[in-house]
């Protein structure tokens, strides 16, 4: 799947994308991540994207000039129709069925934001879904973006290894709203606190029971 992001961060979404699990996703090619600088449309000599909001108020917003030169382009390198995706405060709060929903597509495009957000024409010319990961305040989109781009990942074949069932089981777990029940791994008494006698004991019913029992 291709992620193609519209950004004036490159190196952040890129430092850690390269990281951990979906380095290797990259390195497999199971993802590719294509990176779009607004800032590379920036106008004059100091390349700015951003100016005062109409109407005043505090801060500045993105220009629509670069933005859309940035967008256009991440379009023409995507597949056709591919769907544009803003993350911002006033989105639609992120769920696990969008995920799986554009986990089944080719390609999707991302915009961060910076300042206090982008022109609302940009949304109205471009946006096919606004989407927020919740209710505080950020200095920008592209961690949200990596919030979304790490859960649709984990759900493509081959991102996690073979362990699919590892993968269906969290999702249902998901979706069902079921919560998890508290991990111990070696070794048995760390600090004074041991390990649940129970865990120890190799009776699965018994398991079970105390990780239902255990449920946060
Ligand atoms: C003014 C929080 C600005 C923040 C009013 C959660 C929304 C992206 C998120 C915004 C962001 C309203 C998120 C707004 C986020 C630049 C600074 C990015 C603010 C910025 C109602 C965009 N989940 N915030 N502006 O969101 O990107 O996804």
């Amino acid at each position: 799947m291709e992620f193609h992001i519209v950004t004036l961060f490159p190196e952040m979404l890129e430092s850690t994308l390269k990281t951990s699990i979906l380095g290797r996703a990259q390195k497999e090619k199971k993802i590719r991540v294509y990176y779009y600088n607004i800032r590379d449309f920036g106008k004059g000599k100091y390349k700015q994207v951003d100016d005062l909001p109409y109407g005043g108020g505090a801060g500045m917003v993105l220009m629509p000039d670069p933005l859309t030169q940035a967008i256009e382009k991440a379009k023409k390198s995507a597949p056709a129709r591919t769907s544009v995706i803003y993350l911002t405060a006033a989105g639609k709060r992120l769920k696990q069925t969008a995920i799986e929903r554009w986990s089944k597509k080719k390609a999707i495009i991302l915009i961060c934001g910076h300042y206090e957000g982008i022109d609302q024409r940009i949304i109205d010319l471009f946006v096919d879904e606004e989407v927020s990961i919740g209710d505080f305040v950020l200095t920008g989109g592209e961690l949200p973006a990596l919030v979304l781009i790490d859960a649709v990942s984990r759900l493509l074949p081959g991102v996690l290894g073979s362990d699919l069932s590892h993968q269906e089981e969290s999702f249902s777990k998901v979706l069902k709203r079921k919560k998890e029940y508290p991990h111990y791994t070696r070794p048995e008494v760390f600090r004074g606190l041991s390990v649940p006698e129970v865990l120890l004991s190799g009776h699965h019913a018994e398991i079970a029971k105390w990780r239902k029992e255990h449920c946060r």
